[in-house]
């Protein structure tokens, strides 16, 4: 094997040769190779085409990372089988979801990233209690080892391998509305008065399946979309914006464009034999285009003029794992099989017949039988199987860089490989309506952060499952606290927009809404910041305090940027919780209406708080500062923000860095933002406030004003205002 240092700690090894899989940006070719015999930390074993590292674990190791998995926080005792894979059940016992993201942290010792775009089996204490087994079914990969005890050095480490975060324009931290599907534009201008008629603040309305003409990608169904163009204008016009799906498979349809130019040209997956391989998804019986070629990139990524013409930027692209529902002469195969039992006496057999349809759908062997045609080779889909996800996005935005090249957008994937969240993101995939995912939606929010998804998040409400009104506040509330904000439901399940329930529960949600668009200020200066320090967004307590160990266990408590924390409720008829306040005061905010400061001092250690079901317990970390616009907005851009409120809680010294520019283009690139640095300290009397402008910007803000409302150890409150 070979051996090369880079950056300021990490050690690549290189077995084989190894798929250039597009997850790290960093020049390799400049790399200084020499031949190694040896790895530190692991063992090794290895035959022709199976390597296998051993970890030995110590009874306080703790593993953190992973990415999108199931299982807690510290991920060991389970076993993660990174194959993306469409699983719409998320049991724990469940070992694949959609994406690969093969980074991890051992505590305290040292990082790993695998860049391999197969299967990776991670078994983490599962088999054995005291030793991790990571079993890759080839010898050509790169193995990255990041040689730190500290965790966050590690965390940048891997973000400037694999590339800085991915930036959503700021509506994107607005509320979002889901469904599958709303059927028809009645249905979503509906939807869309109901929020501005109720003056319930919400910027976006997702487009599922059923947009298309017979599920046809590129199309709108004209009988539901009478008048696209005009329908789009008046949802912009009342500040909403559409997010339509797209997903791969293309229907197999003579005359449809798509389908012919694709054929024409050569554009999809081949079978064996050279032929069309076909998969039936939603639209019937379809091809899958070959991402991985780059001519077959610039071509998809064009498709998306239909939408970017109307000033639509934001999409969501689904079933690129890629799932499939079967193929169908395994389908033909099947039903002959069955069709011979017919004259036979059935006994145990049966239960083969029963799960034999079931298991037609992604089949494993399905991905051994299409070919992609990349710039190093004929591949199969098994072998790189993990990156269709992550190509198909790529595609996507290389169409957005010629289309619409200072625009920034909305880019969701549900299947993706490590270095995705450079360019997009991910949503999470279906959950259920259950108090379960709740936690889990949690845990996988911060494995995501770590892993450089800072903008991400679960289907809030719950996807599959019929959800209670109760589940929903306490989601919605949750929800306030992750990135993408975003209720969706599946098709035949209950609604769970606000007003699904009855009045009081929409009054709460609406409350609940409210508080999250005047959060925004703090959200987006913060995930700005996050960025340039290529530290998580949202991160669990032991990123802050790692000397804590009772910080290492708190798996439903995390750090919103650095100066909030949230303690969400996740169980159902709770009228309370306990918090851990880690290492210093913290300011507790009993929330309801955020116009109410409703505060408390709280000292370091374990409390019991009570939260009634309209109430957000929310913490502001000692020596902080948060912002918050108290202005009622419909939407993100619908007013500049002229006024901000800082609350702070103070013993010492405060800063905060407001971030404002555009939200909408690169321009924030070329400097063309105001950083505002808010400082906070205290004297004998009561505070000096100072607010510095980094003059040399060439955006000038909107703020006119900043309001202050600092809290002492005392919980005694010093008001001030400061005209810019
Ligand atoms: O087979 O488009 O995860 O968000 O609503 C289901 C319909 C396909 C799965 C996605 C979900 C979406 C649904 N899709």
């Amino acid at each position: 094997m070979l051996k090369a240092n880079l950056l300021n700690f990490t050690t690549l090894y290189r077995f084989g040769t190894p798929f250039e899989t597009d997850a790290v940006t960093l020049d390799k070719k400049s790399l200084n190779f020499t031949e190694t015999e040896q790895l530190p930390f692991f063992s090794f074993e290895k035959n022709d085409t199976i390597f296998t590292l051993k970890f030995q674990l110590n009874e306080e190791d703790r593993i953190y990372g992973l990415g999108q998995t199931l299982g807690g926080l510290n991920k060991r005792g389970k076993r993660y089988k990174l194959y993306a894979t469409d699983d719409p059940l998320h049991t724990p016992e469940k070992e694949s979801l959609y994406g690969s993201h093969p980074f991890l942290i051992v505590n305290n010792k040292f990082g790993l990233f695998i860049d391999y775009p197969s299967e990776i089996i991670f078994d983490i204490g599962f088999t054995k209690h005291d030793i991790m087994e990571i079993t890759i079914p080839s010898n050509n990969f790169d193995l990255y080892i990041f040689n730190s005890q500290n965790n966050i050095e590690i965390i940048k480490e891997y973000l400037k391998l694999t590339g800085t975060p991915y930036i959503p324009p700021k509506w994107a931290f607005g509320y979002q509305q889901c469904r599958w599907s709303y059927p028809d534009a009645k249905t979503i201008k509906e939807v869309a008065e109901n929020f501005r008629k109720k003056e319930i603040p919400c910027d976006a309305i997702y487009m599922d399946i059923d947009y298309m003409k017979d599920f046809k990608v590129f199309t709108i169904d004209e009988n539901k979309f009478p008048d696209f163009d005009k329908f789009v204008k008046e949802m912009k016009e009342k500040g909403f914006k559409l997010v339509p799906i797209v997903d791969p498979g293309v229907k197999i349809e003579k005359g449809y464009d798509v389908y012919e130019e694709g054929k024409e040209k050569g554009y999809f997956c081949k079978d064996k034999d050279g032929k069309d391989f076909v998969a039936t998804v939603w639209p019937g019986f379809t091809h899958f285009p070959d991402f991985l070629n780059p001519e077959v990139r610039k071509w998809w990524g064009r498709k998306y003029k239909l939408f970017t013409d109307l000033g639509i930027y934001s999409f969501w692209n689904d079933m690129n794992e890629p799932s499939i529902f079967f193929v169908p002469d395994a389908l033909k195969k099947y039903l002959k099989e069955i069709n011979e039992m017919l004259n036979k006496e059935i006994g145990l057999e049966f239960f083969g017949i029963k799960d034999g349809i079931n298991a037609l759908s992604n089949k494993r062997e399905y991905y051994s039988e299409f070919y992609h045609n990349t710039p190093y080779g004929k591949f199969s889909n098994e072998e790189l199987h993990n990156l269709y996800g992550y190509y198909m996005a790529k595609a996507t935005v290389e169409g957005f860089n010629e289309l619409i090249p200072d625009k920034r957008y909305l880019l969701l994937s549900r299947s993706s490989y490590a270095g995705h969240h450079r360019i997009a993101t991910i949503w999470m995939g279906d959950n259920m309506s259950w108090w379960e995912h709740m936690l889990v939606n949690i845990r996988m929010l911060l494995s995501l952060n770590m892993a450089g998804f800072f903008y991400t998040g679960a289907d809030i409400g719950g996807f599959g499952s019929n959800a209670s009104p109760e589940l929903v506040i306490r989601w919605m509330q949750l929800g306030v606290f992750s990135p993408l904000y975003r209720n969706h439901s599946a098709l035949g399940t209950r609604h769970q927009e606000p007003w699904a329930f009855d009045e009081n529960i929409e009054n709460i949600m609406k409350k609940i809404i409210e508080f999250r668009y005047a959060l925004i200020p703090y959200l987006y200066s913060e995930f700005f910041n996050s960025i340039e320090e290529l530290t998580p967004f949202i991160s669990p307590l032991f990123l802050h305090y790692n000397d804590d160990e009772t910080s290492f266990e708190i798996e439903d408590q995390f750090m919103v940027g650095k100066s909030l924390m949230a303690a969400p409720i996740i169980q159902p008829n709770a009228k309370g919780r306990f918090v851990y306040l880690p290492e210093n005061k913290w300011l507790y905010w009993k929330l309801s209406d955020f116009k109410e400061r409703n505060v408390e001092v709280l000292t370091p250690g374990t409390h019991y708080i009570k939260a009634g079901l309209n109430e957000i317990p929310v913490f502001i970390k000692e020596n902080s500062l948060i912002v918050l616009n108290e202005e009622k907005l419909n939407y993100v851009d619908e007013k500049a923000t002229e006024e901000i409120i800082v609350i702070g809680f103070v013993t010492d010294k405060a800063e905060f860095v407001y971030f404002e520019d555009d939200g909408e283009s690169f321009a924030f690139k070329e400097g063309k933002y105001a950083k505002i640095k808010i400082t906070v300290i205290k004297n004998k009397n009561g505070y000096d406030f100072e607010v510095e402008k980094d003059e040399s910007e060439k955006f000038e803000t909107s703020l006119k004003r900043i309001k202050f409302e600092i809290y002492n150890e005392n919980n005694e409150k010093v008001v001030f205002t400061l005209s810019l």
